[in-house]
């Protein structure tokens, strides 16, 4: 979000997902979109099915990739050398927008120097990737009438994560790949309504309708709605909350819909913290690792399914959500318990239905004042922004950057200069593999809410090698190992997977009683963004001692 607010002044994915089906180029750029994204990878399929080309740039072979016209294979937290290195090479080869780089764009030379040391060469060292083949992915790219790039976690997960994605915007508009039908970047949102919660103000730097907290106006504006006085500085974001309990500045927390004993990085640590709290309090479908810490409980019924209410998605669509089934007995509507907080803390807070704080969203931010309830029904859902109700659809954002009056164009987006740094968790002699993790298919996140259902892999959570490391360890498939980083260990069975590139283990975050992941994760993080190194972690690999037969 903060990358695409820099370049653009606004937060969201700037094209349609049908739009992805006209196009011409789609690079997927650490995003196994095939697993983790499936509707949005149904869009990307029938692209590919009218014959444009697919290019996935991961250390992995993912289910993806094997879509691909061409898998780039790269080693984990080098893409900024890589992206620099296609920058260098389309402005070498002369197939940068001239016109749109003059026009739309500024820095342009501060951004030709920066990237002027990334050749081919340079670049394959440091990516692995040969440079015939970040030869290709420029100029399928660059010479494509339209093209999209879509990036998710293996981009922001990373000490770089912000500037990664500023390395990634800075080609798109060199290429003048933004702002146009069929053309755009696609950042894809995690959790099904996380756009949805940017877009409300929950986070620690915004307010409802994405306003800064900073903003005294937007402030003044909203105290008069709420008939209260916002405090005018930004929160915390959870990595510095973690920092803040630490220190014995945080002593009470209310966790709604969240499993930080097991998400957060340093799982070691980070237990103890929520622990040693004065006060803990959870508001959960399930009684959660975290939940089982807690102090209270609060049984909340669930948002897509039990409540009414709205979603919105990386397209920027909010769309309605209806009540299907009766939450279990007990359990009550997010809105309903903090309704009754709020009443109970003193504040003469009327009892609210969906519609009616959705109502007051809209009375507060312009651009969704157009999606009425009636609307969103009639028209199965809306993009924003969408001032009024009856305004046309914007299927992409920042046409106005091709606009022929430099008055009508409004800010010039910038290039950013940034410099490649390899990720904090260095390899060495004790630790010499990357271990990077992330999802599979069959079950979500944390395991809560998928953990109840079978699926291939009640088989069991793996720990992921390439075939040639397991050998040099004289591993097996099966054999059971310890994998230790700079924080802990934990033991699980090894998998065989050729689709890992050497030096490389994988593990997914689903399953805490096989496999605790985070207990390996370091907590440094993305200062601006919070956003922690879950993918670049330092691990050593070795056979775990038989264990002991009772006799
Ligand atoms: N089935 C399923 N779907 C999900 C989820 C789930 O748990 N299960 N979770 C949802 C959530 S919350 C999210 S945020 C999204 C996440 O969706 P994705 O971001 O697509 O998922 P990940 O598997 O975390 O990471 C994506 C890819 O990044 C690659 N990667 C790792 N390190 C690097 C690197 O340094 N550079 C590059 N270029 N790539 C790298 C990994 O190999 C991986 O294939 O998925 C959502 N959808
Ligand atoms: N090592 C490693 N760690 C990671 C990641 C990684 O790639 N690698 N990815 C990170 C990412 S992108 C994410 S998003 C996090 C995910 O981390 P979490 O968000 O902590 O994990 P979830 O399992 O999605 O937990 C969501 C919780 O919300 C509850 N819930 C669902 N719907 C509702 C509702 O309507 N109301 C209420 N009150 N509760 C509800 C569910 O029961 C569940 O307990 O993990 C992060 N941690
Ligand atoms: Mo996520």
């Amino acid at each position: 979000m903060i990358g695409l607010i820099t370049a653009f002044g606004a937060s969201g994915g700037t094209s349609s997902y049908a739009e992805v089906e006209n196009t011409d180029v789609i690079v997927l750029w650490g995003s196994n979109a095939r697993e983790a994204h499936p509707i949005f990878f149904h869009h990307v399929l029938k692209a590919l099915h009218r014959g444009a080309r697919l290019y996935v740039v991961d250390p992995r072979r993912t289910p993806t990739a094997r879509f691909a016209d061409r898998w780039i294979g790269l080693n984990v937290g080098t893409d900024i050398a890589l992206a620099h290195a296609v920058g260098r090479e389309i402005i070498a080869s002369g197939l940068h927008h001239s016109e749109f780089v003059a026009n739309a764009t500024q820095g342009f030379e501060e951004y030709r120097a920066c990237v002027e040391p990334w050749t081919l060469e340079r670049a394959e060292q440091v990516t692995g990737v040969p440079a015939e083949a970040i030869r290709e992915l420029t100029h399928a790219y660059a010479t494509a009438a339209h093209a999209q790039l879509g990036w998710t976690l293996g981009i922001t997960e990373h000490i770089t994560g912000v500037d990664n994605v500023l390395a990634l915007i800075n080609l798109s508009i060199l290429t003048g790949h933004v702002g146009r039908p069929y053309s755009g970047v696609q950042p894809l949102r995690g959790q099904n309504n996380v756009q949805g919660g940017g877009d409300m103000g929950a986070l620690p730097n915004r307010l409802p309708g994405f306003r800064d907290v900073e903003d005294t106006e937007a402030r003044a504006r909203l105290d008069r709605v709420w008939g209260t006085s916002i405090p005018p500085r930004n929160g915390m974001h959870l990595t510095s909350m973690f920092e803040a309990m630490e220190r014995k500045e945080l002593r009470a927390v209310y966790v709604v819909g969240e499993n930080p004993a097991q998400s957060e990085p340093n799982s070691g640590h980070v237990v103890p913290l929520l622990e040693g709290l004065d006060h803990l309090v959870v508001q959960d479908l399930f009684l959660t690792r975290t939940a089982q810490l807690a102090d209270v409980v609060l049984p909340a019924s669930a948002a897509w399914c039990e409540s009414e209410g709205t979603v919105t998605n990386s397209e920027r669509r909010v769309q309605r959500v209806r009540k299907a089934v009766e939450p279990p007995s007990g359990a009550r509507d997010d809105i309903d318990i903090i309704t009754a907080l709020a009443q109970a803390l003193g504040a003469d807070w009327p009892d609210q239905t969906a519609q009616q704080v959705w109502d007051e969203l809209r009375s507060v931010s312009p651009d969704h004042f157009g999606m009425t309830y009636e609307h969103l029904e009639a028209a199965g859902g809306l993009q924003w922004p969408c001032p009024s109700t009856d305004r046309e659809e914007v299927p992409y954002l920042h046409a106005r950057l091709w606009a022929a009056e430099p008055a009508d164009r409004g800010r010039p987006a910038p290039f950013s200069s940034v410099e490649w740094k390899p990720p904090l968790d260095a390899l060495d002699a004790d630790f010499p593999l990357r271990l990077t993790t992330g999802r599979r298919l069959d079950s979500y996140n944390t395991g809560v809410q998928s953990g109840a259902f079978s699926t291939p892999l009640d088989a069991g959570e793996t720990v992921d090698m390439n075939p040639d490391d397991a050998s040099a360890h004289a591993l097996a498939e099966g054999d059971r190992v310890r994998v230790s980083s700079r924080r802990g260990s934990i033991e699980g069975p090894v998998h065989l997977d050729p689709s890992l590139r050497p030096g490389l283990v994988f593990m997914s975050i689903h399953a805490p009683d096989v496999l605790d992941v985070n207990v390996l994760v370091s907590e440094a993080s993305d200062p601006r963004s919070g956003v922690a190194e879950f993918k670049a972690t330092a691990v050593r690999v070795e056979r775990a001692d038989p264990v002991p037969s009772h006799t």
